[in-house]
């Protein structure tokens, strides 16, 4: 067994629940988990500086190789020192494959083959072919502390034969992504666990990646089109598979009831563009459930976002000064909204942290949940 650049430190196990309260130690330092990261798409959190990520609590952030290749190009990158320099991010740094991104600029199926997927640049239009050994010498390149597996995601409700082949191809593009990786010293890799809503298939996918040697596991093809039923099905037979002594990555999924329930079965880390997403067209996620800041209510509403959140929107802002800059489409209403989202989030975890060290999280998801407003399940 070689030695992994990236390591996960289980602290404790919440009595309950198959929740798991630990730490991964990378090469730019150590984040607690479970823990949420913000997305960087394009080497920034949109709006946010270095410096507002930190002082919100974030200790890891995610970026997308796919983009950074089509848009300055990996080789700039490296030239400028790795991502890290090129952005003056000094913490850790996990990036996507390109597996998710590309699918969405398919024009056919039959673009996917077993050496990897051709499609069009969202930018010009041109042909890309991207393969497991290019999505891994972009990574290398960017210098990313966590690295994923290029990976097929199928949606939901695909049939069997499908997703049986797909699985399987997404595990040779796996080992071939082992092979071609260049940076043990200093990058991790991921495998990404497939298999839609079938049990046997997610097994198979399970089994066949953690007889390689990964530094994590990411559970992908989730919040693809299915219920948040079906995805916790998913998640109950699939993370209890999983290495104990490794991370597991929950990805793309970032509404608070899906974090909480992911973390209840045992997942890591999540990711999603939601909180930025949603913030820059005016959403507020709040201990009170979401509400859209463009509304009329909030006119001459001069109380805080949420009066449970001490970030430094809600320290300092009215709902009336952000709706109006929110309305005449200033950009610094985006940054405040999109500042209290991810704190929301973070900080969301932060307490889910605190519920696992306590033995108490299905009270406090009980908690959390009536007064966000979901139903109980
Ligand atoms: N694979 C990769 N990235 C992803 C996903 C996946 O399945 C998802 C699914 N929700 C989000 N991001 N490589
Ligand atoms: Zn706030």
């Amino acid at each position: 067994m070689k030695e992994h650049a990236v390591k996960y430190r289980l602290l404790k196990k919440e009595k309950h629940t198959g929740a798991r309260l630990g730490e991964i130690i990378t090469p730019h330092g150590t984040f607690q988990t479970p823990m949420f990261m913000p997305v960087g798409t394009q080497a920034t959190v949109k709006t946010q500086s270095p410096e507002e990520l930190k002082e919100m609590g974030s200790g890891i952030i995610l970026s997308n190789t796919y983009h950074l290749w089509v848009r300055p190009g990996d080789e700039l990158i490296a030239e400028a020192g790795g991502l890290h320099k090129f952005m003056n991010w000094d913490q850790p740094i996990l990036t996507d494959s390109g597996g998710f991104q590309v699918y969405s600029l398919i024009e056919n199926k039959k673009n996917i083959t077993e050496e990897g997927v051709a499609f069009k640049s969202h930018l010009d239009g041109r042909n890309l072919f991207m393969t497991p050994e290019t999505s891994i010498k972009i990574q290398n390149n960017l210098g990313s502390d966590i690295m994923m597996s290029f990976d097929e995601c199928p949606q939901f409700y695909q049939p069997y034969d499908y997703v049986k082949n797909s699985i399987e191809r997404t595990t040779r593009w796996a080992e071939r992504g082992l092979e071609a990786h260049r940076r043990w010293n200093d990058q991790g890799l991921f495998g990404i666990v497939q298999g839609a809503g079938y049990k046997d298939l997610r097994e198979q996918s399970v089994r066949d990646l953690t007889s390689m040697d990964f530094s994590g596991y990411s559970i992908g093809g989730l919040a693809v089109g299915e219920s948040h039923k079906e995805m916790n099905e998913v998640l109950d037979y699939t993370t209890i598979l999983l290495p104990e002594d490794k991370p597991r990555y929950l990805m793309g999924v970032g509404a608070p009831d899906s974090l909480i329930d992911g973390v209840i079965r045992g997942v890591d880390m999540f990711d999603c563009v939601l909180p930025t997403r949603i913030a820059r067209n005016g959403t507020v996620m709040s201990h009170f459930g979401r509400m859209n800041i463009r509304n009329a209510q909030y006119e001459h509403d001069f109380t805080t976002l949420d009066p449970m959140c001490d970030c430094y929107t809600c320290t300092h802002y009215t709902r009336a000064y952000i709706r109006h800059l929110i309305k005449a489409e200033e950009t610094f209403g985006m940054r405040l909204l999109s500042y209290h989202n991810l704190y929301f989030l973070i900080h969301l975890m932060e307490d889910v942290r605190q519920a696992i060290k306590d033995d108490n999280l299905l009270e406090f998801r009980e908690g959390f949940c009536e007064r966000y407003g979901y139903n109980k399940t």
